[in-house]
């Protein structure tokens, strides 16, 4: 690439100060800086730039904000034929081949003290499988179940890609057709000094940080993986993130009222915990259904009740969703994702004018991030079920406390106990069980196994 004309690009937006030590670098430098450079959309950044960076967008609140009315859990009468209609809907489009499993994990393990992509966290009671081998049992499973092998996507950011693969790989795919995996980066964006200019981390390199997991939306369709689904024929995305150990892959009822109600992007939600749990709140505003994220919704919504006590706006996000292949393909239409960006204020390490790192005490630049969710807002018939928490929600995110390895851990089992005892197995207190996504993936499945009569309080029990 021609340091002129990226120059020239580069002043006309008022960035040129990037290059300011590119005569110094070597040609390993220089191609390593050209190569970010041009992946970015510069003049998207001279918007965002201007509209997001040098000056804080006022936040627009929705005048009117009502709770959501989401499918229930366990359908009463009046969704009782449709329930079974979906179950049978989403197998059927699972034997079509019509279904991909999809996997954002960008992230890092940092928060768990694990310097290593996050999918590689070791998280099940007994066999301390990681993350990464709990979903391929599970899509391996699912295989099995319907016949063909279910294409797997897995979105990487630049900090894990490599390392992402060659875990795979000395793993052995854990016994995944790799043939059916399709790794992708999702693409970076650079971190900006409060009046607006792109950071150095160093002096051949951008302050670059993974561009939130609505950029995976734009990673599809960049990445190959889109054109890839429409080769295989592929038209639902079975959507989940990479802490959450208790999720549910696939989930044919959940692809069925997807697919049957002509939603083009569902979404699972789960009862808040209590009113400022931390995950996003789905919410009808201005009589559209979006996701509001618990840092912006005002506390005094939060935590406004129902005449029993309940709490009015309990339809918390868990990040799990499905999404049609064309509407993915619609948002990114004109070459550009048409999603919001959201600003957050970040310390990030610089190099300074005179080539000195900084390590800043207090925040210092903008980081701009997309969220999958606000896809909600711009799709057709967008549907939300009400999933069990007990059952599908017990994310890895901190290292101690809430949502940690030791809370997942014990959820794990509980769960497993449940299955167990629904297939007539007594489990005492203090019994460790783990279920291989292989041997069973659900209480239904498991009923129909042998299984123990008892397992003992001190005893640890793996089946496979
Ligand atoms: C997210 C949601 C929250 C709730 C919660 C459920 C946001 C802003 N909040 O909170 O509403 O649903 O999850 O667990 O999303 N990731 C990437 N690339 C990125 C950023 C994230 O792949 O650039 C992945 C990451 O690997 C992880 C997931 O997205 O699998 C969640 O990211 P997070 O940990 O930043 O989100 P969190 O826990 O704040």
């Amino acid at each position: 690439m021609d340091e002129k004309p990226v120059r020239t690009k580069l002043q006309s937006i008022g960035q040129g100060s990037v290059l300011r030590f590119f005569a110094e670098l070597d040609p390993a430098g220089q191609k390593r800086l050209m190569r970010q450079i041009d992946a970015l959309d510069l003049d998207h950044i001279a918007h965002l730039v201007d509209s997001q960076v040098k000056q804080k967008p006022a936040l627009d609140l929705p005048k009117e904000i009502n709770p959501v009315k989401a499918y229930p859990h366990k359908p009463g009468a009046e969704h009782r034929e449709l329930y079974q209609q979906a179950e049978q809907r989403g197998l059927e489009l699972l034997r079509q081949g019509k279904v991909g499993a999809f996997l954002v994990a960008g992230g890092q393990g940092t928060r768990l003290g694990y310097d290593g992509p996050k999918g590689e966290y070791p998280v099940t009671p007994i066999q301390n499988k990681p993350l990464f081998q709990v979903f391929a049992e599970q899509l391996a499973a699912w295989s099995r179940e319907v016949g063909r092998v279910i294409p797997w996507y897995i979105m990487t950011s630049d900090i894990n890609d490599g390392p992402t693969r060659a875990f795979f790989h000395k793993h052995g795919h854990f016994g995944y057709d790799p043939a059916a995996i399709f790794i992708f980066e999702q693409g970076m964006m650079p971190a900006f000094s409060l009046d607006g200019q792109m950071l150095l981390a160093e002096k051949s390199s951008l302050a670059l940080s993974p561009d939130g997991h609505g950029g995976s939306l734009r990673a599809l369709a960049r990445g190959g993986a889109l054109a890839d689904m429409r080769r295989r024929g592929i038209e639902h995305l079975s959507y989940f993130q990479v802490d959450n150990p208790l999720v549910h892959c696939i989930d044919p009822l959940f692809l069925g009222l997807h697919d049957l109600t002509g939603s083009e992007m569902s979404s699972k939600t789960i009862p808040k915990a209590d009113a400022l749990e931390k995950v996003g709140n789905f919410v009808i505003a201005d009589g559209v259904l979006q996701v509001i994220e618990y840092s912006d919704l005002p506390e005094s919504l939060a935590k406004q009740t129902n005449a029993d006590g309940s709490l009015r706006f309990n339809a918390g996000s868990i990040a799990i969703h499905a999404l049609k292949v064309s509407f993915i393909e619609r948002l990114n239409e004109g070459g550009r994702l048409q999603l919001p960006w959201h600003r957050a204020e970040k310390k990030v390490p610089f190099v300074d004018g005179d080539g000195r790192l900084v390590k800043p005490d207090k925040p210092n630049a903008i980081k701009l991030e997309q969220f999958v969710f606000d896809a909600i807002l711009l799709a057709k018939s967008p549907m939300v079920y009400t999933t069990d928490r007990a059952e599908e929600f017990s994310p890895v995110k901190n290292a101690q406390g809430n949502d940690s390895p030791l809370t997942s851990r014990q959820d794990q089992i509980r769960r497993a106990r449940r299955w167990l005892e629904t297939g007539g197995t007594k489990v005492d207190e203090g019994a460790i069980v783990e279920i291989s996504p292989l041997f069973a993936l659900n209480a239904g499945q498991l009923r129909d196994r042998s299984l123990p009569k008892e397992i003992k309080a001190g005893e640890s029990v793996y089946l496979e």
